[in-house]
């Protein structure tokens, strides 16, 4: 029989990808969507007219839409991926932050347990949960949690409420603890998204410079196409548990944009530190990064690494994608199209 999946977050990175992924496996995907002011499809224009993609206006801030939603679907599977999922304007919105990453959850969990349906529900953890101070990495899932942003804390919430409703109520509810990953589709403030796309235009003569802020941060980036599939593993499996999805391998802001501007032809030299430092393009001179301590953050995360040993033995999932190929992969795309394009990316 067809299996049914519910998708929080479709329109997002993640949720383009994992609502591909289950159309190609077979599955009846139902997702809700927001209403807004300009079209939020992009991602997934080209599946909109799939015979078994259904998608309905809802939100994780409306806990009677949810319901009535759950009620109607009876879904076998949950995905929750909807989120204000940007760590900086968490600390402009907090309290909106929760009211989504944190208490959207739970309305999900509870209206589960309301209408006495079974389905395996997938929370969309963080490895912002550990906070990324030097010395703790590499973090798994015994490594100590210390959220340092609103938006992490709020997912603090998240990831303790869903453990609860599996001790509780013997729901089958895993977090999925993933490290950053990226693609194509990623968000346009995101760092990596942001550096890929300033390289090709800055190489098509369209932007003179980018400006980030702290080149420092170090982050195990990892290709979304790859983590979509351990989501759905996660929730195949006899008993529900939490895993950590990661490369394992490091890299600084730094080093990813001086990998997207030499696949972009630009060739970057850095001078100075701090607050001064630039990088240069070495063939011209013309200084193409600055740094501006406005995109600094009240408090930041050093160092993520992730060590997905578990997910590796019990799972059997492996990440596929290197980092110098999803920069190859981001930049080239975004060489080709100025913004993105579900279709296509
Ligand atoms: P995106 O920001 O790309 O997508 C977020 C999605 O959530 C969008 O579909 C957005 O809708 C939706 N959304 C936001 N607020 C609400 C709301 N109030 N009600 C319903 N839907 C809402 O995030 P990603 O795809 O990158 O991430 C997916 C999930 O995984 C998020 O929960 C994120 O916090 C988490 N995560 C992401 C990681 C990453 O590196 N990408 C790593 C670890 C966890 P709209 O299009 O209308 O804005
Ligand atoms: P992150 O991703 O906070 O790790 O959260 P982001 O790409 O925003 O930042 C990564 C690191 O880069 C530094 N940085 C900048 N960041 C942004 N956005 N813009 C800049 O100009 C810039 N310059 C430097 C940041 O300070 C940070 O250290 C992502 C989100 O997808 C979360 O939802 C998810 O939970 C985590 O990854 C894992």
């Amino acid at each position: 029989m067809t299996k049914r999946a519910f998708l929080t977050g479709a329109s997002g990175q993640d949720g383009s990808y994992l609502a591909e992924f289950l159309l190609a496996k077979g599955y009846d995907v139902h997702a809700i969507v927001r209403r807004s002011s300009v079209f939020t499809s992009q991602r997934i224009d080209h599946i909109l007219n799939h015979p078994n993609f259904h998608t309905y206006l809802g939100d994780l801030t409306d806990s009677s839409n949810l319901h009535r939603l759950l009620g109607r679907i009876e879904p076998e599977e949950i995905y929750n991926l909807a989120a204000q999922s940007h760590v900086a304007v968490s600390f402009e919105v907090p309290e909106y932050t929760a009211e989504v990453d944190a208490i959207g959850c739970l309305r999900l969990l509870d209206a589960i347990k309301d209408l006495g349906i079974k389905p395996r529900f997938y929370q969309a953890s963080t490895s912002e949960l550990f906070g990324g101070e030097i010395g703790t990495q590499p973090q798994s899932e015994q490594t100590k949690f210390h959220p340092r942003s609103p938006y992490a804390a709020a997912k603090l919430y998240s990831y303790w409420v869903t453990t609860n409703y599996r001790e509780a109520y013997g729901l089958f509810a895993c977090n999925g603890i993933l490290f950053n990953h990226e693609s194509p589709r990623r968000g346009e403030t995101f760092v990596t998204k942001k550096i890929t796309k300033a390289a090709a235009r800055i190489a098509q003569g369209r932007q003179k410079q980018l400006v980030l802020g702290n080149l420092e941060a170090k982050r195990d980036w990892g290709y979304a196409k790859d983590y979509v599939e351990a989501m759905w593993l996660m929730l195949q499996q006899k008993e529900p548990d939490d895993y950590v999805i990661a490369t394992g391998e490091v890299y600084s802001v730094r080093d990813f944009a001086t990998m997207a501007f030499g696949v972009a032809g630009i060739k970057l030299k850095w001078r100075g530190e701090g607050v001064s430092e630039q990088a240069v393009d070495a063939a011209t001179g013309e200084v193409r990064v600055v740094v501006d301590p406005k995109y600094y953050r009240p408090s930041e995360v050093d160092y993520l690494q992730g060590d997905a040993s578990k997910a590796h033995r019990i799972l059997g999932w492996q990440p596929r994608t290197s980092l110098p190929e999803l920069v190859r992969l981001m930049v080239e795309y975004d060489l080709k199209h100025d913004g993105y394009s579900g279709e296509h990316g």
